[in-house]
């Protein structure tokens, strides 16, 4: 049998990039980029997207000699509906070439830069939203403002160029799961901007714009698999192919410099003027659940999140902690209906034709806990009401980063703390003085939440219940 054609690009024609993408991966590909070129369809506008790598060439090696077309994949759990993406115009990788990257990000014609860096990619304490100064790549971009290696670096001294050459200012837009995404991305460019010019950061503050966004659609990490199913099915190899699930939800703040942006709302995304209750519904009921369950799930030997809600007793605990104590934190997004928002999540986790890797899920989870769960604890303390779910989460993820599983097996810990966290665990012996130790960890725990009695309380009783009976049956003990 003949091999299976590569993909490639067709002859049709092709937009003027209006757009820098920071970050090209998998969510990016099965979200921004068929949104965006969805509205081109609809609406026209040249809103191609040059997409830049940070880091790593993979994805360019996969993207390029496919012209930069891939296929979108959804996963229905009654089949598969393929799309051929191609608004991509080009992808770079920046440490091979820093200059052209902000080349780029200066020409006039881009609008927008927007980013999808994952919560570490903002160099921030996720504890308290700033800037971190001693952050090796920060203070290396401060120090070599020409040649950046921080989405943070590229962002300030592009638009210092932009700024020299009398350009307008590009749209920054933020598309991680942070919270309150583009105010929190608008302070830490300007505590940047104030540490490298402080006029810079004053033209920044004036004339630059920093929507705030909700995103959403699961999309877990393409695997080997994943590309030899498509290749059954379709007749062509995609190296760049994304699987994600059918829905997928945007809510942008309507706030771009000079009104410039494709016409997402054509083809779905909400334009709004607040984006903050649609992005608190979102990380505290989907992230702080599906959190949740990675930490929980991996220690119970699940592998991926449907099965994990598979176990009756897990999406029972879920259902509860949604009603009990993550809906009564959350403001009332227009047009949304919470239990339902709720229920709906839970029929999405259960898709089986969407691996999701509990183990994916549970990375960079001291960038994640705190607007995923910690919010919401500090919420309901505040309130009088109860935490004892969030709390076998927290303590779910404290025993994850202990590093060894509940058969006595090594967890490959991926987290920019992790070594610190291992060395947090390890420094007691017992249960209480883990917890205590990992507590005193500042960047993830606020001094005030840390001291809390009832939540230090509930926090130890729950990782004393899962270190002595195992995940599962903590989780059972809580329904
Ligand atoms: C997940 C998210 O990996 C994770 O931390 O919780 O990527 C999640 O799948 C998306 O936010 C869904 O929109």
């Amino acid at each position: 049998m003949p091999a299976n054609p590569t993909l490639t690009r067709s002859n049709a024609p092709r937009p003027k990039v209006g757009i820098v993408h920071l970050g090209p991966g998998a969510f990016f590909r099965a979200f921004n980029a068929p949104f965006t070129a969805e509205a081109m369809a609809q609406s026209g506008g040249d809103w191609g997207i040059l997409t830049v790598s940070l880091r790593s060439p993979d994805i360019r090696d996969k993207l390029k000699p496919q012209g930069c077309a891939y296929t979108s994949v959804t996963l229905a759990p009654d089949g598969a509906k393929y799309a051929v993406v191609e608004v991509i115009d080009d992808i770079l990788v920046a440490p091979e070439n820093p200059r052209a990257v902000l080349d780029r990000m200066s020409d006039p014609a881009v609008k927008i830069v927007s980013l999808t860096v994952t919560e570490k990619g903002y160099c921030y304490n996720p504890a308290t939203g700033g800037l971190l100064l001693d952050h090796p790549d920060i203070a290396h971009d401060l120090a070599h403002p020409d040649a950046p290696k921080s989405a943070i670096g590229y962002i300030v001294q592009a638009l210092n160029l932009r700024r020299l050459a009398g350009t307008a200012p590009f749209t920054v837009m933020p598309c991680d799961n942070l919270p309150n995404n583009g105010p929190l991305t608008r302070a830490v460019v300007l505590d940047f901007a104030h540490a490298f010019d402080p006029d810079l950061a004053d033209w920044i503050a004036m004339h630059c714009r920093f929507p705030a966004t909700m995103v959403d659609r699961i999309t877990p990490a393409t695997t080997q698999a994943d590309i030899d199913a498509l290749a059954a099915a379709q007749g062509y190899v995609d190296n760049a192919c994304v699987m994600h699930e059918p829905f997928r939800q945007w809510v942008i703040a309507d706030d771009f410099v000079n009104g410039d942006r494709p016409d997402w709302g054509a083809v779905g995304a909400q334009l709004v003027s607040d984006v903050e209750p649609f992005e608190l519904m979102k990380l505290r009921c989907l992230n702080g659940t599906h959190s949740t369950l990675a930490y929980l799930g991996y220690l119970a030997g699940y592998e991926t999140i449907s099965e994990t809600v598979a176990d009756t007793a897990f999406a029972q605990f879920i259902n509860g902690l949604w009603a009990n104590e993550i809906i009564p934190t959350l403001p009332q997004p227009e047009g949304e209906d919470l239990p339902r928002y709720a229920a709906n999540l839970l029929t999405r986790y259960q898709n089986p034709a969407i691996r999701h890797r509990t183990w994916q899920i549970a990375m960079d989870g001291s960038q994640k806990l705190p607007q995923r769960l910690l919010g919401t604890v500090a919420d309901n303390l505040t309130a009088g009401r109860d935490i004892a779910g969030l709390a076998l989460a927290v303590a779910g993820w404290m025993r994850y980063v202990g590093g060894v599983d509940e058969n006595g097996a090594p967890i490959d810990v991926k987290d920019p703390l992790a070594a610190q966290l291992r060395a947090a665990y390890d420094s007691a012996e017992k249960p209480d003085g883990k917890v205590a130790a990992l507590l005193a960890m500042r960047d993830v725990f606020t001094a005030d939440l840390a001291e809390n009695p009832i939540f230090r309380a509930a926090v130890t009783v729950a990782f004393t219940q899962i270190s002595t009976t195992g995940a599962r049956a903590a989780v059972t003990g809580m329904i």
